[in-house]
């Protein structure tokens, strides 16, 4: 803990550890307790830049945990089961995926089939560069580099599905913004055959229903073609580019060069791959008209029309030209989002007919975008978004706890309790 925090400061510091030791489950931290008690990929990589600044040694062993699941073609699941627990502890679980009839799945632990925002790289050097020990530091970063490198190699093979520069997602889960309303254009254009159905309970309360099945039914497709990238690129009904996955692609990727540089690696390969992400991104997803980045469909190649925290990702590309980044800080400070929001940023446009102020991804204000935008922001030297960015997450948690979500306009909590990335981007913030 930093030494300059205030006494209010400090007691927040605190809370924010509790919550982490209470969700550490001896070898990695469940994602919220009950609700989501196994490990999940992008929270993991969060987590462990809060525990770089409380535990060290549980920040490194949280990632290496993760990567206990990575699959031999380089895949980085989004789960990772964590088998001491009831079998039915969380749906979809393992019966759903299968990875054990998967030839690339590892053996001796149960995963998903899917993968999430890869913001290893990122989470990777940041531990470093909070590191106590540097030697120690560098060791674990030897570690973990060759699985990073397969990690992104997995991506620019298998998930450029229009050979675009750009990484695709197959599924709204691997947005990490799950039931975002950028997805309800393809998602309602899926034929499901008659008979599609949503197996086993469903034990949350968001998102259900209509959505769930066509959820489960993404995955049953993937599963069932043995989640193979040809399958994935030529027939999978749901390939979406989107700003915010493709922009942490982009971050990991001089996150990995930087690694290079460390190890003594050759960083040309990373960096390269970040430039082809840098000009894609501009080519493919900046809509001119509207002047902000739009998710595309690949199976229309049309632009999405909501426009959603997502559409702001693009701030973690250090290189983005100085009139895109004003385009978005105006989107960004103006009534659709923080202007008219009192906790923002609100992740969806707050004058889009499908935002819902309570509605999990659909409007409400999230931790984990408020610290991407918040760091993408400071790369920008744009010291006054970060200050709204911060103020605005402190204030959240400070009213209302380390909860999952929150209301934009009153800063209520909801969903989960002592939700884990929360406590941690907020010991991150904190310094
Ligand atoms: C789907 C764990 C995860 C987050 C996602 C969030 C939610 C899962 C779910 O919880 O997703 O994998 O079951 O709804 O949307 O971002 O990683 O916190």
């Amino acid at each position: 803990m930093s030494s300059r925090l205030t006494g209010d400061e400090t007691a927040l510091w605190q809370a924010a550890a509790r919550v982490l030791d209470a969700n550490w489950t001896g070898t990695a931290t469940a994602a919220s307790p009950g609700l989501y008690p196994h490990q999940w990929s992008w929270d993991s990589a969060f987590v462990s830049m809060g525990l770089a600044r409380h535990r060290p040694d549980r920040a490194e062993a949280e990632l290496l945990c993760l990567f206990r699941g990575q699959w031999a073609d380089g895949m980085l699941p989004h789960i990772v089961f964590n088998t001491s627990l009831a079998r039915h502890a969380f749906f979809p679980g393992p019966e759903l995926w299968r990875s054990d009839r998967q030839p690339a799945a590892p053996r001796g632990v149960h995963t998903s089939g899917l993968t999430q925002p890869p913001l290893h790289a990122l989470a990777a050097l940041r531990l470093h560069e909070c590191a106590p020990d540097t030697d120690g530091s560098r060791a674990f970063l030897a570690r973990l580099y060759p699985m990073l490198v397969a990690q992104h190699r997995y991506l620019a093979r298998a998930r450029d599905l229009a050979s675009s520069g750009l990484i695709a997602i197959c599924h709204p889960w691997e947005s990490g913004l799950d039931n975002s309303p950028a997805w309800d254009r393809p998602l309602g254009a899926l034929q499901l055959p008659p008979t599609a159905y949503a197996p086993g309970h469903v034990p949350r309360t968001l998102p259900t229903g209509e959505d769930y099945d066509r959820y489960v039914w993404l995955v049953t497709l993937m599963r069932e073609a043995g989640y193979a990238p040809e399958y994935l690129r030529d027939a999978h009904p749901f390939a979406v580019e989107d700003p915010l996955v493709n922009a942490t692609y982009l971050a990991s990727a001089h996150a990995l060069a930087e690694i290079a540089e460390i190890l003594h690696e050759d960083p040309a390969p990373h960096r390269e791959a970040a430039d082809r992400v840098h000009h894609a991104l501009l080519d493919r997803l900046w809509d001119r008209d509207t002047g902000c980045f739009r998710a595309r469909d690949l199976r229309d190649d049309r632009l999405l029309p909501v426009v959603t925290a997502a559409s702001f990702g693009p701030l973690l590309d250090p290189r983005l030209p100085a009139p895109i980044v004003r385009n978005l800080v105006d989107l960004l400070l103006s009534a659709r989002f923080a202007g008219a929001a009192g906790y923002p940023v609100p992740t969806c446009d707050i004058q889009a007919p499908a935002f819902d102020r309570g509605g999990y991804w659909r409007g409400p204000t999230w931790i984990s975008t408020n610290w991407l935008l918040w760091y993408g922001s400071l790369a920008h030297d744009l010291p006054v978004v970060a200050d709204l960015l911060y103020g605005s997450t402190m204030r959240l948690v400070r009213q209302s706890g380390f909860r999952e979500f929150f209301d934009p306009f009153d800063g209520t909590g909801r969903g989960g309790h002592d939700h884990s990335w929360s406590a941690a981007l907020v010991l991150d913030l904190l310094g």
